[in-house]
């Protein structure tokens, strides 16, 4: 009886919630890894409609490219730096296993989770995991991060991605292109090279007196220095474009601003009861994240080329700063890369 019973208390359960609401997807952030040549993707897919989404997320050194020819000894989640985007919905659960395989404790800190930090953040220790389950409630761009200390060096090591949580209705607009830029700083100074054969290129490593002092040596949007100088994010004339901006980091402010356009929508906490219209330049804190739009309208920001910043121009000269495309500027057809 009582299996029959909890039969029919499932479909109900399914007919309320429609089927999506059940339906889980896994993905292993070991196997999918985000394309980061010729630059970091910084393209965004739709959230799926699966209402439980399950992570594995792998924590790996790595050498990572900070900027153009420029090697760095890193500790990652997934490989990458940022570690893989996660996008979810308000409501959605979100299931994580965390597998440290790398030789030191690291952990995890979501700050799109409102759950008790001595459980699910707490030291994973090499070839151990560490698993919990959250219900995404706020909607927003958020920081992950290792919050293992000290944490300047884990964040500044590279231990940092974004996660996306779409309110449950939409952001209230359609947009035509989604794009994720994560900023943050490195401080790197040059490798041990008593240990390689003088040919090889010694990656470089943390400077902890840099890092105390504030003095980074690269500032970036998702991890290597003017990565989008040279590959521009591309949109069409009349696009509506969203971005979704994270500060990982770990001291410095982002004061996001797109040269030549104007942000119709800002979402401070990325809440849309928090709508800003007609903004500048918007200051997103470290450990924040907010989401912005405009719209490469033909009688506006059309057709050209717009360098987006932190406008703490001391930052955007040390590789904060990219270009976005829009439609095929004559100039650009014609420049060769
Ligand atoms: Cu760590």
């Amino acid at each position: 009886m009582l299996g029959v019973g909890a039969g029919i208390l499932s479909i109900t359960a399914a007919r309320w919630n429609g089927a999506a609401r059940s339906r889980v997807e896994f993905t292993d952030f070991g196997k999918t890894a985000r394309t980061t040549t010729p630059a970091f993707d910084a393209r965004l897919a739709p959230a799926s409609d699966a209402g439980v989404k399950v992570f594995r997320i792998p924590i790996k050194d790595a050498t990572i490219e900070i900027a153009k020819g420029v090697l760095y000894q890193g500790w990652t989640f997934g490989g990458t730096v940022p570690g893989p985007v996660i996008r979810a919905r308000v409501g959605d659960r979100v299931r994580v296993t965390v597998v440290n395989q790398s030789p030191m404790p690291h952990s995890i800190d979501f700050h799109a989770a409102r759950t008790p930090a001595n459980v699910a953040y707490r030291m994973i220790m090499p070839n151990d995991s560490v698993s919990f389950e959250f219900v995404a409630r706020d909607a927003g761009a958020f920081m992950v991060h290792c919050g293992t200390p000290p944490v300047t060096m884990h964040i500044m090591q590279g231990m940092y991605l974004p996660i996306i949580v779409d309110p449950r209705d939409g952001w209230g607009t359609t947009a035509d292109k989604e794009f994720i830029l994560v900023q943050s700083e490195f401080y790197a100074k040059a490798g041990d090279t008593t240990k390689a054969g003088g040919a090889v290129m010694v990656p470089m490593q943390p400077d902890w007196q840099a890092a105390m002092a504030k003095q980074a040596s690269h500032v970036v949007f998702n991890g290597r220095a003017f990565q989008y100088k040279d590959n521009p994010l591309k949109v069409d004339v009349g696009d509506r474009v969203r971005f979704f901006v994270v500060n990982a980091g770990p001291s410095f402010n982002s004061d996001f601003h797109i040269v030549g356009a104007m942000f119709d929508r800002v979402y401070p906490d990325g809440d849309p009861g928090h709508a800003l219209a007609g903004v500048q330049t918007y200051m997103i804190p470290a450990g924040g994240g907010a989401v912005f739009e405009t719209v490469f309208a033909p009688d506006g920001s059309s057709e050209g080329l717009y360098p987006f910043v932190t406008h703490s121009f001391a930052d955007a000269e040390k590789g904060a700063v990219g270009i976005i495309q829009v439609g095929t500027p004559k100039q650009y057809a014609h420049m060769d890369h």
